[in-house]
């Protein structure tokens, strides 16, 4: 089931561009590029390295509720948005710890400056958890896909909820062409921190199947790419179960695909190991609507992984 995405790690170590990038960290790129999971052969989370499936239950759900505040995410264990959080925490006013500019790039060069940063995350992160206030001006992440999916907000003050619609328009009609959702807005772009790199999905129905299309406009392949592709998989799978409907395929097409040039050796050890059979997905056979999901209604049985391999974010 993973073999599209070990070709993509290959086709980018073998023929990636040279290219600079705005976190200054360097990638190997290629621009356009598809895989195809079939998700009747099973569930695809990575097996050649381990993959935080938790994690990736506990951001889509996020998402689902419409939330953008990373308090969800911190009372699940869940830190992979807490850099965005934080960097709006450093930039603020009120921030008087010290000086964390260029945090991203300074903790991997220097190893003081990396223990005095995870000092004020964790501070900043109990922040969050324990003051109201300071969570609702801090832990906000503004416009991100909790947002656009589930609240759009029209230039007449209307609010579109993309999830809904693409849900009732499967169940009323599936031959639909327009089963879209989209959560790039270009009027929200210049003020945004994180312009989102899921750009747009579509839902396809045949044989009483459903499947998914991203275009995801820039793919971290090594560290973002294996939690998107579950991520997206697991969504197919929701919206299946809330329409009634038996899984399809997951088309995931990237626009910019880059390795960033600290994960090149990472990438090495990953094809150096052997693909296991993929998991399967369980889901609560008692629900039905996606709202109703929490994070213990949502399994993957015989997941049997390599170990994690450890690469470092570019902020
Ligand atoms: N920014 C970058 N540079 N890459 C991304 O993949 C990315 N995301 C989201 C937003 N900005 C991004 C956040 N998603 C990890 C995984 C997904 C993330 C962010 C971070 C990560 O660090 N994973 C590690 C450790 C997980 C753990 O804590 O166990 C891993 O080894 O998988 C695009 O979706």
């Amino acid at each position: 089931v993973e073999e599209p995405y070990l070709q993509l790690l290959k086709d980018i170590l073998a023929h990636g561009h040279q290219k600079d990038d705005r976190t200054g960290t360097g990638t190997r790129s290629l621009f356009g590029y598809q895989m195809r999971f079939d998700l009747q052969q099973g569930f695809p989370l990575l097996t050649t390295k381990k993959v935080a499936f938790g994690l990736i239950k506990s951001e889509l759900l996020w998402f689902l509720r419409g939330d953008t505040n990373i308090r969800f995410l911190l009372q699940h264990h869940n830190h992979i948005w807490d850099e965005w959080a934080f960097k709006n925490w450093i930039n603020s006013p009120e921030y008087h710890g010290p000086d964390m500019t260029d945090f991203g790039r300074r903790q991997l060069e220097d190893e003081n400056f990396k223990q005095e940063y995870l000092k004020q995350k964790k501070l900043f992160c109990q922040q969050i958890l324990t003051d109201d206030r300071f969570s609702k001006k801090y832990g906000n992440l503004g416009d991100v896909y909790g947002a656009q999916w589930r609240h759009w907000k029209t230039r007449d003050g209307r609010v579109i909820d993309q999830i809904q619609n693409v849900i009732d328009g499967i169940k009323k009609t599936p031959s639909s062409r327009r089963l879209i959702v989209t959560a790039w807005n270009p009027e929200d772009v210049p003020q945004s921190a994180l312009p989102p790199c899921h750009t747009l999905f579509q839902f396809y129905v045949n044989d009483g199947k459903l499947s998914c299309q991203l275009y995801q406009r820039s793919a971290d392949t090594f560290l973002g790419v294996p939690f998107n592709i579950a991520s997206y998989a697991l969504l197919t799978h929701l919206i299946a179960r809330q329409t009634g409907l038996q899984v399809g395929e997951f088309v995931h097409t990237l626009g910019d695909a880059h390795l960033y040039l600290n994960h090149l050796q990472q990438a090495q050890i990953q094809l150096q190991r052997q693909p296991k059979d993929a998991p399967k997905l369980w889901l609560n056979p008692a629900k039905q609507q996606i709202e109703e999901f929490t994070v213990s209604d949502i399994k993957v049985e015989n997941y049997q992984p390599a170990p994690a391999i450890k690469a470092p974010v570019a902020v």
